[in-house]
């Protein structure tokens, strides 16, 4: 397979340092290198431009969403190399910064195909609004916004209004899920698999009704987005909102070998890194690289089993 590396250098989603450097981290640890040697061609476009704005101007644009102008506009810049990437055949691979990227990740992806699925992998919904959140945060509204739900600057980025529909959104693992967005869940019917679901079911079986309702439905594209907090606290201490009771690497593992060779998965976000508050060891960033391998690996498996059957 052939992935395009896309970094989206931004912090202003979750408002607190660190996050920008992630795609940085990534490189350094080399990423390129890692997606080669597992038997892929790889390129990197590069970082999205994101506008320079100062803290004091945090709440200009609207008292409950911060940094709005900034995250709208470098959302559409996104969007654009994402639809570019797609159009070319090849893998966008958009490495985070915060979670407010996730809206120009599926707005680039949902242009390019007729119909999407979102897979969300997270520790949190992200379907607040600037009537819900807590933070005021946009890290915490994109998947509201690509669905259509919040502020018309965030739903309309790229294009004008709904880019998946919420029977196409699957949210898996969120266990710190803020009461306003229980509501939405339940008003827009989307598909969510809180963690205490995930326990109590198991999670094989999550991920087979998820395989199953994917496979059943119309969509021609897969979005997946995950959040490095979706593992669990112990293992990712480099990430802003670590939560415990979070999945083990194992798990990380078994979800992207089930999701990747029974999907087509055609985009994928990975997000939320923060380098500077990692441990000593780099603990974070060591357990990304292992979770990063096995997906290139999975991927470079199911290619070869596509081929072979093509023949
Ligand atoms: C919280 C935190 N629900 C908020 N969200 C995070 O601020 O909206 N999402 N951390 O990843
Ligand atoms: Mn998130
Ligand atoms: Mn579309
Ligand atoms: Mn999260």
């Amino acid at each position: 397979m052939k992935f395009n590396l896309i970094g989206v250098p931004v912090n202003y989603g979750c408002d607190r340092n660190g996050a920008q450097f992630g795609p940085e981290a990534f490189r350094q640890h080399n990423i390129a290198d890692l997606i080669k040697k597992e038997g892929h061609k790889v390129q990197d476009s590069g970082d999205v431009k994101i506008p320079k704005v100062s803290p004091e101007e945090k709440y200009s644009g609207h008292e409950n969403l911060k940094y709005l102008e900034p995250i709208a506009e470098y959302n559409h810049n996104l969007a654009e190399v994402v639809y570019n990437t797609l159009n070319d055949d090849t893998f966008p691979f958009v490495l985070g910064g915060d979670h407010s990227l996730g809206m120009g990740s599926i707005a680039g992806v949902s242009r390019h195909f007729e119909e999407i699925a979102v897979i969300w992998i997270d520790a949190h919904g992200d379907i607040n609004t600037e009537d819900t959140s807590p933070s005021g945060n946009i890290h915490g509204m994109p998947l509201a916004a690509s669905m259509n739900v919040g502020n018309p600057r965030l739903t309309n980025i790229y294009y004008k209004g709904q880019k998946v529909k919420p029977e196409n959104v699957y949210i898996i693992g969120a266990r710190d899920i803020d009461s306003g967005e229980f509501e939405i869940a339940e008003k827009t019917k989307l598909n969510l698999y809180t963690m205490e679901t995930v326990r109590e079911k198991g999670l094989a079986n999550i991920i087979e009704q998820v395989i199953e309702k994917i496979n059943n439905s119309s969509v021609d594209g897969v979005h997946l987005s995950f959040d490095i907090d979706a593992l669990d606290k112990s293992i990712v201490p480099g990430t802003g909102t670590a939560v415990s009771e979070g999945f083990s690497l194992n798990e990380g593992k078994e979800i992207f070998t089930k999701f990747i060779s029974r999907l087509d998965i055609t985009s994928m976000d990975f997000v939320e890194l923060n380098p500077v508050i990692d441990d000593e060891d780099g603990k974070t960033v060591k357990n990304c690289f292992e979770l990063l391998r096995h997906i290139f690996k999975t991927f470079k498996l199911r290619e070869e089993r596509d081929t072979e059957y093509a023949i």
